[in-house]
């Protein structure tokens, strides 16, 4: 058989091989059949040495032109089958992005957190930013940089969870309130401060009015400046933003708390309209939070200055003020996890509270 006719059938073999070839993988196969070390082409190539110069002349542009070529083929036919591929896969995984975002929407957003992410908007529109801190706690950290020293009267209200002591004595704490966020603020941040702590607290009491887990948002402001002005006007814009009203009554009662030096606490007015509670004015009163200017005592714990800083604390109850807002009578329903309850009581997990969009609806 002459050179040229075995060059011819060898190149229609491995050309129709190619062209069979249905996917990337079996064209490597070929690819190595023909290119590889112990390739068909190869072994040709490797048989140049031992001819003679003459037949070298021929049989050397012809073997290395034939290794070009089917290269080339393969490479060609390789691009040919990613073209596929991808032209299949537009076909397969398209999406219409014209469709509904979802047939029917599962699951609901917990009222707590929609109240929680209201809230949220609120203040960081003020210009508030969030802080957060574990829930296991030291007793400096929830007590006594908190003015609340061993033996106070306020440690038997907090019904405090203690878990077993460590050898030293000491007992770490699941946190009673999120007050001891402010102060790891304070130790860090310098002032100006205003922020906001929302999450989870722990007490243990549990009846119609409470849970052993609830939910708290306090708020912290302090500069060189701030007063009890500042407190109001902030209160009030954020009762306004938060019931989603014009006006709002507001009553600010002399109180007391080991951290705050004065206390107030503050309510807001409300009437019954038949079954209906309406928020914002009216004879009745709803206690909403308890605030107050920050005691020197804890500026002082949380490493800051006294004499030359100063500002505002308050905080309030989240699950309280959700039930207030939305209606809902028993609080222990918020964690029983009773698919019908949170159908009913559950927002769209697409509506993002937003001050611009509408908080709540
Ligand atoms: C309240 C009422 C009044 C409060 C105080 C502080 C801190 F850490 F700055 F001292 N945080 N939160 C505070 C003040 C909390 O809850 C009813």
């Amino acid at each position: 058989m002459s050179l040229t006719t075995d060059l011819e059938s060898l190149e229609s073999d491995i050309r129709s091989a190619i062209a069979g070839a249905g996917d990337e993988r079996a064209l490597e196969a070929v690819r190595v059949s023909a290119l590889g070390k112990k390739g068909t082409v190869s072994e040709r190539l490797k048989g140049l040495g031992a001819m003679t110069p003459e037949e070298r002349k021929t049989a050397g542009p012809a073997l290395n032109g034939l290794k070009n070529q089917i290269a080339a083929a393969i490479e060609a036919r390789r691009a040919e089958l990613r073209e596929a591929d991808l032209e299949e896969r537009l076909k397969t995984e398209g999406l219409d992005v014209t469709l509904p975002v979802r047939p029917q929407q599962q699951g609901s957003v917990h009222p707590i957190t929609q109240v929680l992410e209201e809230v949220i908007a609120i203040f960081a529109d003020m210009g508030f930013a969030v802080a957060e801190g574990p829930h296991i706690e030291t007793d400096w950290y929830n007590f006594g940089a908190l003015n609340i020293p061993e033996e106070h009267p306020a440690r038997q209200e907090h019904d405090t969870f203690y878990f077993n002591p460590k050898p030293d004595g000491s007992r770490l704490v699941l946190r009673t309130h999120t007050s001891p966020v402010q102060i790891r603020t304070m130790e860090t941040a310098k002032p100006p401060i205003r922020i906001i702590a929302p999450g989870r607290t722990f007490r243990s009491d549990s009846d119609q009015t409470h849970t052993p887990m609830f939910h708290q948002v306090e708020a912290l402001v302090l500069d060189e400046t701030t007063h009890m002005g500042h407190l109001k006007g902030c209160l009030e814009a954020f009762c306004k933003a938060f019931f989603e009203v014009e006006t709002v009554k507001m009553r600010f009662r002399p109180s007391h708390f080991p951290f705050t030096e004065p206390s107030m606490e503050v309510d807001i007015g409300c009437h019954w309209e038949g079954r209906e509670l309406k928020i914002g004015e009216g004879d009745d009163w709803l206690e909403i939070l308890g605030s107050g200017m920050v005691h020197p005592n804890v500026i002082r714990a949380g490493g800051l200055d006294p004499d030359t800083i100063q500002g505002f604390a308050f905080g309030m109850g989240i699950d309280r003020i959700a039930m207030l807002k939305y209606g809902i009578p028993d609080l222990r329903a918020f964690f029983e996890a009773d698919l019908r309850w949170l159908r009913h009581y559950g927002f769209s997990a697409l509506d993002m509270p937003s001050l611009a969009e509408g908080l709540s609806r």
